[in-house]
């Protein structure tokens, strides 16, 4: 399914762009949380993160700590949170991987609510166990 970033990446809708390469494209957030909030986005057209090929990835990886440091030095800020959505129960609208790099401080940011709990030594050994079979699996 086509998304608004699909438009984007095809140049049918403009975007403020930061920067581009092979694999990746960073622009301006429409609706920012502080200034200087931006995305990212592989090229590749996927919904989520865990669909992306390692390559598409690895490219995002890659970039996103200097699309960081650029952010920081054009807002000023000196905090900020990476975030990366998931699936409408976890508040992704835009059914397109998407980093958001959003500067924190007296302007604004990004509000988390975070309600943790205690990890039980009864529930970590048979998680840890479950998780390493599928990623053994993935191998
Ligand atoms: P998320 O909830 O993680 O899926 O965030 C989607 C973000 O995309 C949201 O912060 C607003 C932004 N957005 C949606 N449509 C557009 C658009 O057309 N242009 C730009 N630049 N950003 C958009």
């Amino acid at each position: 399914m086509s998304t608004i970033f699909d438009r984007i990446l095809d140049g049918e809708i403009p975007c403020h762009k930061v920067y581009e390469d092979e694999h990746v494209l960073a622009f301006l957030d429409v609706g920012p949380l502080s200034p200087g909030h931006t995305l990212v986005i592989p090229k590749e057209r996927k919904a989520h993160l865990h669909e992306l090929s390692d390559e598409a990835a690895a490219a995002i990886g890659r970039v996103l700590p200097r699309l960081a440091r650029a952010v920081l030095s054009a807002t000023g800020a000196t905090a900020y949170n990476v975030l990366q959505n998931n699936g409408s129960e976890a508040h992704q609208a835009v059914f397109h991987v998407h980093f958001h790099i959003i500067p924190k401080g007296s302007d604004g940011g990004l509000g988390i609510d975070w309600p943790a709990r205690s990890l039980a030594a009864e529930d970590a050994a048979p998680m840890v166990e479950a998780i390493r079979r599928a990623l053994a699996a993935e191998s």
